[in-house]
């Protein structure tokens, strides 16, 4: 089924192909991380629902970091999948390639993907609320909550909460016009501007390929819609295309 679907897109397959692939929280479920909507949502936690509740501005608050350092240990008994990885040999062989992901879990980078724009942050990392400087934080459990940053000042994590701008979307912008093929894989596409790159590719003339175990707002848009999960299929489908490039 994938074999015709790559053959079929009508495009020249090679490594000049600009490719961008967009992932969302989908892409980390085989890995064990909870997604944020439908099936086995990290909402289905009671503790999860009852830290969330703690979060709020300015977000350095300790309500907050209780709740990312529960996401924290979590993630940090999770490993990247087959899915991550594969991505990682899409980024080497493609000349001009880019992952936009709206997942702040770091899962994409533990893989070992460079070219990436975490539009919605990162879990592993702090903001300090004073000079805005961005500090790794890759030690779970924290030293202390709120962490501070060498200014003094505390920090909040480098994540994107709902109405507060989203990072490097310019270039993420960019990319999904230069797209010739433009992957959305594990997002329900229903957070902006996220959502928007991959019909902005579509109006650039690009060939977009959703991978989903389900149907998303984005499926009735895209150019093929697979029904599957991220480990499974996109393997799978890199192989072929593989076998199809010049
Ligand atoms: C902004 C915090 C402007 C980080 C998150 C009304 C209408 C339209 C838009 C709006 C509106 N009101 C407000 C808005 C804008 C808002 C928005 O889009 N709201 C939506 C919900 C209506 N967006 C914003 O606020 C953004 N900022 O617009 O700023 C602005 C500009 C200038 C100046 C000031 C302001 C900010 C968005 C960032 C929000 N941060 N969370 C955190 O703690 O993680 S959003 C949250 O949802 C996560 O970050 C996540 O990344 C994001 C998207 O979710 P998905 O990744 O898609 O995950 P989801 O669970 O939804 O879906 C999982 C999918 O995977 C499913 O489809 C499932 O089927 C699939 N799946 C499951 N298993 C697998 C799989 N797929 C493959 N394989 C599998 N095995």
């Amino acid at each position: 089924m994938e074999f015709k679907i790559i053959k079929d897109l009508g495009i020249d397959l090679s490594r000049d192909l600009h490719v961008v692939i967009l992932t969302g929280a989908g892409i980390s479920a085989e890995s064990g991380v909870p997604v944020f909507r439908g099936r086995g949502s990290m909402w289905g936690n009671p503790t999860a629902r009852r830290l969330a509740s703690y979060a709020y501005p300015p977000w350095n608050n300790r309500g907050t970091w209780e709740f990312y350092e529960w996401r924290r240990q979590l993630v940090a008994k999770c490993s990247p999948n087959a899915a991550h990885y594969t991505i990682v040999e899409m980024e080497s062989f493609f000349n001009s390639f880019c992952l936009i992901t709206q997942n702040v879990d770091g899962l994409h980078r533990r893989a070992g993907s460079r070219n990436i724009v975490e539009l919605h942050g990162n879990m592993w990392m702090g903001r300090c609320l004073k000079d805005g400087e961005i500090v790794e934080l890759p030690e779970t459990p924290l030293k202390s909550i709120p962490p501070l940053h060498s200014c003094g000042e505390a920090l909040r994590p480098h994540v994107v909460q709902f109405g507060e701008p989203v990072l490097d979307f310019d270039r993420a912008l960019r990319e999904a016009m230069m797209a010739n093929l433009f992957f959305v894989i594990g997002t329900s596409g229903v957070v902006s501007p996220a959502r928007d790159l991959p019909l902005i590719a579509l109006r650039m003339r690009a060939k977009v390929i959703e991978i989903n175990p389900e149907e998303t707002v984005l499926t009735p848009y895209v150019t093929v819609s697979i029904r599957g999960k991220a480990a499974e299929v996109l393997p799978r489908i890199w192989m072929e295309i593989l076998k199809l490039a010049k």
